[in-house]
């Protein structure tokens, strides 16, 4: 027992790191902690109980939303507003940003961008889901509720993201700009503890993440990319190993603890790809670049782009430094 780290110390004990820090930034984690315990106990569940399935609405991309996308989504908004330290939120599954209003809330520095439960479509399938976050410093003045500009501001004025895969094990895995930090859910203690500190990315991997069937829709330099992974050149370790979940959480942690790139590119169906900058993009870019990593929209470092709605789409390449840019060069010579 001596050795356990819970997440709720390691945050107090990182609180140190930040001037001026008043506990704020801590108390704010420590709701998506219990949020994420909430909606893992569901989704542990999703197999037994007649929860899953389409709800019968539809989110403002026009996708069928899974009944465990509502119930993450709204377990996750009453957490951060119960806890006073946000004045609000934007979700993949609200059309728009919602501001809260109680007199402490409106006092509140922060704001969370979230996406409650991606990769819904493999809830059915058993297969990992995750919860992904990025929390920003409003620029509206306290006091008065969050306004658009509050949540349109580039990743790079990020304070922390994180994500929460539902997987084999439950994780969570965050940064607030102090490296990237791994803690595992202990089902019999109820807590996550430490396992994963200060996680890095290695600089080359031989992993290639990305739904194959669009091919022929790919631009030209992502086609010569996926055939030069394909390539055997056994000192180059190529052919590399294909390996795609289609729950980006997931990938992007495989990826991340073994090396590797995952890639969502523009198609003809999805023009600006399909992820979504705010609530996927940019918590996954602050995560790769603080273990070392590389993400950028194939051309520009997606933490750099200016976001001007919501939601937003980007292409999005993500990993090991040297594999995303292997595929940028691909992309500038092959435009
Ligand atoms: P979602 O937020 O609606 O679940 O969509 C995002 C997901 C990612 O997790 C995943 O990588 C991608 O969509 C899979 O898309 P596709 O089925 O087109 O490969
Ligand atoms: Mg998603």
């Amino acid at each position: 027992m001596a050795n356990i780290r819970t997440l709720g110390e390691f945050i107090v004990e990182k609180q140190h790191d930040f001037p001026h820090a008043s506990g704020e930034l801590s108390s704010l984690l420590g709701s998506i902690k219990l949020a994420a315990k909430i909606v893992n106990r569901e989704i542990n569940k999703a197999g037994l109980v007649d929860i899953t399935g389409a709800a019968g609405d539809q989110n403002i991309q026009g996708e069928d939303q899974q009944k465990l996308d509502v119930y993450a989504n709204e377990k996750f908004k009453a957490a951060l507003e119960a806890r006073d330290q946000v004045c609000g939120i934007a979700s993949e599954e609200e059309d728009n940003a919602v501001g809260f209003n109680k007199p402490l809330n409106l006092n509140a520095k922060y704001v969370v961008l979230m996406d409650p439960l991606d990769g819904s479509s493999n809830i059915d399938v058993n297969v990992s889901v995750g919860t992904i976050f990025s929390i920003y410093r409003r620029i509206s003045p306290v006091g008065s509720p969050p306004t658009e500009e509050d949540f349109l501001q580039p990743g790079s004025q990020q304070v922390a993201a994180g994500y929460v895969i539902y997987g084999s094990s439950t994780m969570l895995v965050y940064t607030t700009g102090n490296g990237v930090h791994g803690f595992t859910y202990d089902p019999s203690l109820g807590s996550f503890c430490l396992s994963h500190e200060n996680m890095t990315i290695p600089q080359d991997g031989v992993i290639y993440s990305i739904n194959e069937g669009n091919y022929i829709r790919f631009p030209m330099g992502v086609k010569k990319y996926i055939k030069f992974c394909q390539e055997a050149v056994p000192e180059e370790k190529r052919p590399y190993t294909s390996r795609y979940i289609g729950s980006l959480v997931a990938d992007f942690h495989r990826n991340l603890l073994k090396g590797g790139i995952y890639l969502y590119p523009s198609t003809a169906s999805y023009p600006n790809g399909k992820l979504r900058l705010l609530y996927e993009c940019n918590p996954m870019a602050f995560l790769i670049e603080q273990a070392g990593g590389k993400a950028t929209d194939g051309f520009q470092r997606i933490l750099d782009i200016s976001p001007t709605e919501l939601h937003q789409r980007v292409p999005f390449f993500v990993g090991s430094t040297n594999m995303v840019e292997k595929v940028e060069g691909f992309l500038r010579e092959y435009p």
